[in-house]
């Protein structure tokens, strides 16, 4: 009889783990979001490529489409809601899609080199938002890259994090080795 009962509460455990998990990971997919868009302004970012400069404002990156996401992030203070243009639609109108390698750069002059396969496995966002607002130069904006940490186990490897650049100002190609 109690095995019976026993049996009989399997069906709503399960359900309650499918529920558990679909709430876990809503979000953790990058999805298109629609946004009013930023007022036209001065150019944020610049990306060097071998046919010259092009240089972004927030307009211009939001006018590329703008994506939600919400991850954790290596820094309790950092998890949240992000929305902004996909970096690979950033580097596909720059001509850079299919480059090996870029470096991105920072207003305090931090840079780290990012690997074509990041931007062409991950939907990964130069984030020019949280939460559906501007994101502060004090709160690591204008632009942050934001990988969609919870997507993959694999993201939440430290070879990553050094990769979560934030005041995003520059990004430039880096040589193929
Ligand atoms: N612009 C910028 N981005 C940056 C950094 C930085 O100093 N400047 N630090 C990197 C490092 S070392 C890590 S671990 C994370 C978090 O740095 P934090 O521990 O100072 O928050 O972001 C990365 N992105
Ligand atoms: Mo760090």
């Amino acid at each position: 009889m109690t095995m019976i009962r026993r049996l009989a509460k399997l069906p709503v455990a399960l359900l309650a783990c499918l529920f558990l998990a679909s709430t876990a990971f809503a979000g953790a997919v990058p999805e298109p979001v629609r946004l009013a868009m930023a007022p036209a302004g001065k150019p944020v970012l610049t990306v060097a490529t071998p046919y010259g400069n092009q240089q972004f404002s927030l307009a211009d990156l939001e006018g590329l489409g703008m994506h939600r996401v919400t991850t954790r992030t290596f820094w309790p203070k950092s998890d949240g809601t992000y929305e902004g243009p996909l970096l690979a639609d950033v580097l596909r109108r720059a001509g850079l899609h299919d480059v090996a390698a870029v470096r991105i750069s920072a207003l305090d002059g931090f840079s780290q080199v990012m690997p074509g396969q990041d931007w062409r496995t991950w939907p990964i966002l130069l984030a020019t938002r949280r939460d559906g607002r501007p994101i502060p130069v004090r709160d690591k904006g204008p632009i942050r890259v934001i990988y969609p940490r919870d997507m993959s186990p694999q993201l939440a490897d430290t070879t990553y994090r050094l990769r979560w650049v934030w005041l995003v100002s520059r990004i430039e190609v880096v040589a193929d080795r």
